[in-house]
């Protein structure tokens, strides 16, 4: 089954009931009693240590590199111009629900329970993780929401959630254990559909509720395939702020299912429901069912190495740097325009394709004053980038081709 497919099925578990009796009415009951989702239970504070970090995010988030959104930070595309395939920690952007935690890691345990195990629950320290069989693995982490901002700006709409510009990506070498090898010394059972990581960040309120911790539910299918607890970003312990000490890196999905800090993992022979998989990161609006279409996979995208409205010189010739990227394969081509998509030419590709393909192509600007630079990428499935990217209530897989502004000066 594929994954929109197995989504169905899962939803329709749900609907009739098949979801261990749970309802989406119990759903909304529970959230409101016990201010807490369907998998919830005692997710105390293990290996938590006494003082948390002054703002939500721990590292220094300097102007040149960041633009703060509330309890989030967004890498400013003008700091990877001078950089190589991999986003160093200092400029790679922060999604945090809440704020970091920050955790001692020879308290730290990670508990995997639920009825999708054959015995009892099984608990790994740090230690235990990394004696495993370890893998490292260059992939990119993308909000679902990357690219919301534009929705409002250029396609005059209304979206709700972070207005993020292109920086809501980055790539990393994570190198960490199979989510795999964890679940089977576990005791994987047959009989095993959902697996749930569950953050130790901060419950998320949402309009006053209280919706538990940071959890959505991955199909057990795509937690045995290429799912890593990573322990390792960019050959160093993760930093706080992206999950020490262990996270899990879900391949070409959606950031969320990325889930920081985890802390526990519960393994269902039943379909699960949180918040993460019903009410947020479904595709809501006009033409989408009422209960919202699900997707988990990344659009394409491409991003110019340059900030909004950044100042050229004219005259000269200047080598315009950019990235773009698909969660389905590789990337087979890369057209710029410079005149603001009335002529395209096939930008030159730089190094490996890994979590996203760098390129490059040269621009001499001849007349002085504002133009618009366009790119749009082409996957090997044929994916392009259309002109215009699908509304959705949420804002949720922009990927429509960004129309760059810069200033040409005399
Ligand atoms: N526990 C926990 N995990 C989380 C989140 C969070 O707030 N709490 N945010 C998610 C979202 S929405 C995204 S896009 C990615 C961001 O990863 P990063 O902050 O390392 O860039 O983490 C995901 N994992
Ligand atoms: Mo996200």
């Amino acid at each position: 089954m594929d994954e929109a497919r197995y989504d169905h099925h899962r939803l329709r578990q749900w609907l009739t009931g098949r979801a261990a009796g749970f309802t989406r009415r119990d759903l909304i009951r529970l959230t409101a009693a016990l201010g807490a989702g369907s998998a919830v239970s005692t997710i105390g504070a293990p290996g938590r240590a006494a003082a948390g970090p002054a703002g939500p995010i721990v590292k220094p988030l300097p102007a040149d590199l960041f633009t703060v959104h509330g309890t989030n930070a967004e890498m400013r595309w003008s700091a990877m111009r001078q950089q190589g395939h991999l986003v160093p920690v200092d400029r790679f952007f922060v999604r945090n629900h809440t704020r970091t935690p920050i955790l001692d890691p020879d308290a730290w345990r990670l508990t995997v329970t639920g009825t999708g195990l054959r015995g009892g629950p099984a608990e790994f320290s740090l230690g235990d993780l990394r004696r495993l069989p370890a893998v490292a693995v260059t992939e990119a982490v993308e909000c679902a929401g990357n690219g919301r901002g534009f929705f409002t700006t250029q396609q005059g709409q209304t979206v709700s959630g972070t207005p993020w510009g292109l920086g809501a990506i980055g790539v990393a070498r994570w190198r960490g254990v199979r989510l795999s090898t964890v679940l089977r010394r576990a005791g994987l059972s047959a009989r095993a559909v959902d697996v749930l990581p569950v953050g130790l960040d901060d419950t998320f309120v949402s309009g006053g509720v209280d919706l538990g911790p940071v959890r959505r539910p991955l199909p057990v299918r795509k937690a045995l395939d290429d799912v890593l607890l990573a322990y390792e970003m960019n050959g160093e312990p993760l930093p706080a702020d992206h999950g020490f000490p262990v996270r899990l890196i879900v391949p070409g999905w959606i950031g969320i299912a990325s889930i920081k800090w985890v802390g526990r993992i519960e393994v269902s022979d039943t379909p699960l429901f949180t918040p993460w998989n019903t009410q947020f990161y479904r595709l809501f609006g006009e033409g989408f069912p009422a209960d919202g279409a699900p997707f988990d996979r990344q659009v394409v995208k491409s991003a110019f190495e340059l900030d909004p409205n950044a100042a050229l010189p004219a005259g000269r010739t200047r080598t315009l740097t950019g990235r773009s990227w698909s969660a389905h394969g590789p990337i087979r081509r890369v057209e710029v325009s410079t005149d603001g998509g009335r002529h395209w030419r096939r930008a030159r590709p730089v190094g490996p394709d890994a979590g996203w393909q760098r390129w490059e192509i040269d621009w001499r600007p001849a007349a002085p004053g504002r133009h618009e630079l366009l790119a749009r990428a082409t996957d090997v499935r044929g994916h392009t980038q259309p002109d215009t990217a699908v509304h959705n209530t949420l804002g949720y897989l922009f990927d429509a081709v960004v129309r760059h502004p810069v200033v040409v000066e005399a």
